[in-house]
């Protein structure tokens, strides 16, 4: 796909930074406004409303409204084929989103449009899905019937944050409506602007007016109020293990179930017969792609001894070779999102050199980049396990490597963290990378390949790393209620 040129007005001016409810446009209640700011020059992008309570109240009111509506009344095929409308809309319309999720997060335009081409299959994967989801009948003998009719568990929040804004909208709000809910979006204050377009896209694909909303605001007021509110019947959150817990101890206030999506300390395991080549081509996009601003990036390497000079010699080379650049430019690695995760980031490097660890490459600014919150590719070695920078959630493109002899230690290392998202192993044994597979603690694990999954493919973590599973077809389950209906005969 080649990228036609719009101007930046072309992209901001036509979206009138308010609040998306009921189908209109609204400005916050309070008439509050931020400005979210294009990482990539530091200048402000837009104005956009700050939600708060009243603004979540008046999104959860009209999402309740939708959902005793017309939009109960269609069939799941008929939502499925919204869905797909949906879905051709975008795909037509993915330039434009591509653009607007760059000058939102920075993130190159290639990548931009790789990850609304991902918004397009999982709105289809759950257009297909929704009337596939059955239930069953139980067999409790001669004299009943009992079965269960699988039900949409009602208006759902969803909070979410900046590293895929649109991607991340799409993983739960697609099955949430494929299931039949209504929802209400909080997207990150950081990155609102995707979102919000593709809410009108909704209204244009023909949803009923209050099937989708989309409250702009920050997370203590407006992501707080839609934890909190009494007609949320469900809550959906992707972000960090801190506010995770804020957000599981709201639910449970209401009783409500919840889908936490939290960080990780991802282990890339590489063996001593390893395919190096492959382990360290996959290790250049695990630990630099998007900025290493992934929750499954490969942010943690575990090398056997004996091959972690070739293989950092080789990840070093490529990753020497990246370029970093404003997203709008043809490059490999944009900026960070925002001033505090470029904050956040240096410090972690600082605090890297500072343990004694060593910097074999990078570490700094790039050059000619004064302005924008650029990180150059870094690669940490000698690194101490038991540092910050060994055991902690960075967040930017800084690869760390730490050593190992024998398999049993490589394994103690992988579920010495509290963090239990993604864990990867590279060696040609099967036998040996299915045991550790076996042993490792975390949601999913790849053998020699990274970035393994789709959207068939169930994700999620345990252990601090979060609770349930999106994708697939238990990432629909999440938003239908088992309802069991007994007959005696
Ligand atoms: O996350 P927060 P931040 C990690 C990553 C990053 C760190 C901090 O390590 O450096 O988190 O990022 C909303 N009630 N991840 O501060 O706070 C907030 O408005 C309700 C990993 O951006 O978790 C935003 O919409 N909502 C991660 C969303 O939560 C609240 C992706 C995420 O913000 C809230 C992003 C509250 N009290 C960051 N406080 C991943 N797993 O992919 C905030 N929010």
């Amino acid at each position: 796909m080649t990228v036609r040129t719009y101007s930046r007005a072309d992209l901001i001016d036509p979206l009138p930074g308010q609040h998306f409810i009921d189908g209109k446009w609204r400005k916050s209640a309070e008439g509050r406004t931020f400005e979210t700011i294009d990482p990539s020059t530091e200048a402000v992008l837009a104005i956009v409303a700050r939600g708060d309570a009243c603004d979540i109240d008046a999104a959860v009111r009209a999402a309740h409204r939708a959902l005793h509506g017309d939009w109960r009344d269609l069939s799941p095929a008929e939502r499925g084929r919204l869905l797909f409308k949906l879905a051709d809309l975008l795909e037509a319309d993915a330039e434009r989103f591509a653009l607007l999720e760059t000058l939102d997060v920075g993130k190159p335009v290639k990548e931009a449009l790789g990850d609304i081409r991902g918004v397009c299959a999982t709105l289809r994967y759950n257009a297909g899905a929704a009337d596939k989801m059955e239930g069953s009948t139980i067999p409790l003998g001669r004299d009943f019937v009992d079965f269960t009719m699988l039900e949409p568990v009602g208006v759902t929040g969803h909070i979410v944050p900046w590293n895929y804004p649109l991607g991340m909208v799409a993983r739960s709000v697609a099955p949430a409506l494929a299931a039949g809910c209504t929802v209400v979006i909080k997207p990150a204050e950081q990155s609102p602007l995707t979102a919000l377009a593709f809410a009108e896209l909704c209204q244009k694909a023909g949803l009923p007016d209050g099937v989708v909303n989309v409250v702009a605001g920050f997370g203590e007021d407006a992501g707080a109020a839609l934890v909190s509110h009494p007609l949320v019947r469900g809550i959906t959150f992707t972000g960090s293990v801190e506010t995770g817990r804020k957000i599981y101890a709201g639910a449970a206030q209401g009783l409500k179930p919840v889908v936490l999506e939290l960080g990780g300390k991802n282990p890339m395991v590489v063996f001593e017969d390893a395919d190096l080549e492959r382990a360290a081509f996959d290790a250049l996009d695990g630990a630099f792609g998007n900025s290493g601003q992934v929750c499954s990036s490969s942010s943690r390497f575990l090398l056997h001894r004996s091959i972690r000079e070739e293989f950092l010699d080789r990840l070093a080379e490529g990753a020497a070779r990246l370029t970093v650049g404003r997203g709008l430019d043809n490059c490999d690695l944009g900026p960070l999102v925002s001033k505090e995760q470029h904050a956040k980031v240096r410090s972690y490097i600082d605090g890297g050199r500072a343990s004694g660890a060593t910097v074999r490459l990078g570490g700094g600014r790039p050059k000619g980049l004064e302005t924008g919150y650029f990180v150059e590719p870094t690669i940490f070695d000698g690194v101490d396990p038991a540092s910050t920078l060994a055991r902690e959630e960075i967040f930017g493109p800084v690869a760390v490597a730490l050593s190992f002899d024998t398999a049993e230690e490589a394994l103690a290392m992988t579920n010495g963290l509290g963090f239990g998202l993604v864990a990867g192993v590279y060696s040609r044994d099967i036998s040996r990378a299915l045991t550790f597979a076996r042993d490792v603690e975390a949601g999913s694990v790849w053998i020699n390949g990274w970035f393994i999954g789709g959207v068939q493919a169930p994700t999620g973590g345990i252990k601090d790393s979060g609770v349930g599973r999106e994708r697939g077809l238990p990432g629909i389950r999440n938003y239908l209620s088992i309802k069991n209906i007994g007959i005696r005969l």
